[in-house]
């Protein structure tokens, strides 16, 4: 047969498996697939330089599929191009990440198919998507890392890292907000490494997008500074083709190809009908469907002879060689360039240089301390010019974060200097937590700043984190009242239990600037989990570490901060943050008393959690049945540490607008109430407390 007719029949396969796998599930989205198998054919087949066998090649360009609600046609093109296996320590494991089995299975428990692309769950997945327009957002990052990584590892004539990002999305993903927050930077920051593929189909669940997206796509990239192309045939590989070189040869801005496509492809009755977005064909419709495709009716699941090898002409070939020349020159890149590829090497794993956490600060032992922030910001600079590939920035907050990176060479991130380390994501905390999802999902140790309470706005990315198990890093300020006078706008109430909900994420609210250190080290060391870090606008004592237990025990989640002498409490008082001194004053005046108070700092319940039942029961000793928790927001979930008869001294409202010591009084959040509290709890009930 000639090219042409494989090609034709390698697309054809792509859809007919999209559609099989749709119908066997009885569930899915096969219009999509059928619409976008010559895209995906084109792209994977005649472009894209990545090989099957190792599909976690550091030079590999990325496709992302944002519009993962079409995920057969990963699964389709992962079985045709026979994508291998790896593994969570990054060993390749010889078999397909996706077999004929699995996609038989689609949907079904354990089958590798699954409804939407799953990273780390299916090799050759490079970001989990779904949630509309985030892998478009995610994209962002990716194409920022892979500016920064050529700017600090190729050399003249070692093009260690020159790779591309191609994004495929539909109208949902245009329509949300992160599309346009991502797409803005990326103009702005002239990311000409980024093709997005629009499947502009009119189409989406409730019908045409006549009645809710009317705006002109084309205007308003070009109005971002992006290079605008269309393609008005989605069936016309060549001219698919032609629009992604250019592309390539496009310098100085992202490109988006608008692809007029339609929905369902081929069935006569569905095509073009929001009907073909997600529901099975049916049994007739898939009969009539594959007979206008010109194949068999009857077949199912079928790969026709010569498919595979069609493919592994093609990009198995592509790829093999292009890996081959990489690793040749990669081989001599090491020779000339020892250290520059051992950071190459360390990075893909996810390790830390030596020598990465040397000079952290200690901070001594002060009554007026330092704000949280103030200490990251210190951290923060260290740990930067330990570890190259160590980066990140606010959104729009960074003199207040404290996250400006200011050592001599930090420098910014911009279309003229591609090696700062200091990103400006702008007023976008969406796209900021995405690119910081892309950064890290490029196996840069990235962050990404703003105050606690816009977490909410960049909470969707951050989620993503902890399901994609990514080592990212979200440093939020003013985690509580601290901000006084801002209000209730301003003022995180359910933020922090929100958070601590996200299954993965490490969620940390230290309460002092050593905790703050110790937070960090901690953090670092992760490699498969994000964290989000809770600190104070406002400074906090710095506790005396030869009076009070050391803050290392921070890696521990929870510690025994202060003891009675001798230890034996009747009480025990449970903080984090910035009310962790005040329970200690609080620890003090009861102590004064004669009465014995435990002084437990928790700045993690997920981290406290994962310890052994022993330890827990050593902070928190079961007999103790007196306990207080304080903390500056909800007093939800509290009560599994301070149990039936314990007490929470948290949030029930939002916040107010006053200077702090007001707001302190007014919500209970001093030491004497804490005091009265406990001497409440131990039955004196004179002790006036309300
Ligand atoms: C953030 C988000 N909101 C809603 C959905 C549910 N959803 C999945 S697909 C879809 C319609 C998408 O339309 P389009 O992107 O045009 O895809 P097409 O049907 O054309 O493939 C919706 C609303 C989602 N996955 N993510
Ligand atoms: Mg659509």
């Amino acid at each position: 047969m000639e090219t042409t007719n494989f090609e034709q029949l390698a697309i054809n396969t792509i859809r007919t498996l999209s559609i099989d796998a749709v119908e066997q599930a009885k569930s899915g989205h096969p219009g999509t697939p059928m619409a976008l198998a010559p895209l995906v054919y084109t792209i994977w087949n005649r472009v894209l330089s990545f090989d099957p066998e190792d599909p976690i090649w550091p030079n590999r360009d990325r496709f992302v599929l944002s519009n993962g609600h079409a995920s057969m046609l990963l699964w389709s093109i992962f079985h045709l191009a026979g994508v291998k296996a790896v593994n969570a320590d990054y060993e390749r494991l010889g078999h397909l990440s996706m077999t004929l089995d699995d996609i038989r299975r689609f949907r079904q428990l354990d089958s590798k198919a699954v409804g939407h692309p799953e990273y780390h769950w299916v090799s050759g997945v490079e970001a989990t998507t779904g949630p509309l327009g985030q892998g478009i957002a995610t994209s962002v990052g990716m194409a920022i890392a892979q500016k920064w990584l050529a700017q600090r590892h190729n050399r003249p004539g070692f093009d260690v890292f020159d790779y591309s990002i191609y994004a495929v999305c539909g109208d949902g993903c245009l329509m949300e907000g992160v599309a346009s927050e991502a797409a803005s930077l990326a103009g702005h920051l002239g990311l000409d490494n980024l093709c997005w593929i629009y499947d502009n189909n009119h189409i989406t669940i409730e019908g045409s997008t006549s009645i809710t997206f009317t705006e002109d796509v084309a205007t308003r990239f070009l109005s971002y500074g992006w290079d605008v192309l269309r393609v008005s045939d989605a069936n016309d590989i060549d001219r698919i083709q032609g629009a992604i070189d250019m592309f390539r040869r496009t310098k100085g801005r992202p490109t988006i190809i608008i692809l007029d496509s339609h929905i369902g492809y081929g069935s006569p009755s569905k095509q073009d009908t929001a009907a073909a977005h997600g529901e099975p064909l049916g049994d007739a419709e898939v009969r009539i469907t594959k007979k206008a495709y010109g194949w068999p009716e009857d077949a199912k699941f079928l790969v026709p002879d010569g498919v595979r090898e069609h493919f592994a002409a093609g990009i198995g070939a592509r790829g093999a060689a292009a890996r081959k020349k990489w690793t040749e020159m990669f081989a001599a890149y090491r020779a000339k360039f020892p250290d520059l590829a051992t950071e190459v090497d360390q990075m893909q794993c996810r390790e830390l240089p030596k020598g990465w956490d040397c000079n952290l600060p200690v901070f001594p032992a002060d009554p007026k301390g330092v704000a949280g922030r103030e200490a990251s910001g210190k951290v923060l600079n260290v740990l930067a010019q330990n570890i190259p590939w160590f980066l990140g920035g606010s959104a729009d907050l960074g003199p207040s974060n404290k996250t400006t990176l200011s050592f001599d060479g930090a420098g910014d991130f911009q279309a003229g200097t591609r090696g700062g380390r200091n990103l400006h994501f702008g007023i976008r905390e969406h796209a900021m937590a995405a690119i910081v999802n892309g950064l890290s999902l490029s196996k840069l140790r990235a962050f990404g700043a703003t105050f606690f309470i816009f977490s909410d706005y960049a909470r969707p990315a951050i989620r993503l984190s902890a399901l994609m198990e990514l080592p990212a890093i979200f440093v939020f300020t003013h985690e509580a009242m601290g901000d006084g006078e801002d209000g209730p706008t301003h003022q995180p109430v359910e933020q922090l239990i929100s958070l601590r909900a996200i299954p993965g994420l490490v969620t940390l609210r230290p309460g002092d600037a050593n905790e703050v250190v110790e937070a960090y080290r901690y953090i670092m060391q992760l490699r498969h989990q994000p964290a989000v870090l809770a600190l104070s606008r406002q400074p906090l004592p710095t506790l005396d570490r030869k009076k009070y237990a050391s803050a290392a025990g921070v890696a521990r989640g929870a510690y025994v901060l202060a003891d009675p002498p001798g230890g034996n409490p009747e009480v025990i008082l449970i903080a984090s943050g910035s009310e962790l001194c005040l329970v200690v004053e609080a620890h003090e005046r009861l102590a004064a008393e004669g009465i014995r108070a435990r002084v437990v700092s928790m700045p993690s319940w997920d981290i406290f959690d994962h310890q052994t039942q022993e330890y827990r029961d050593s902070v928190l000793p079961p007999k103790v049945k007196a306990r207080i928790s304080v903390e500056q927001g909800s007093t939800l979930g509290w009560e599994r540490y301070v149990g039936e008869s314990g007490r929470i001294i948290g949030m029930k409202t939002f916040g107010g607008s006053a200077p702090l010591k007001e707001l302190q009084r007014k919500f209970g959040f001093e030491p004497h109430h804490v005091a009265a509290a406990a001497k409440e709890l131990l039955g004196n009930p004179e002790s006036g407390f309300q």
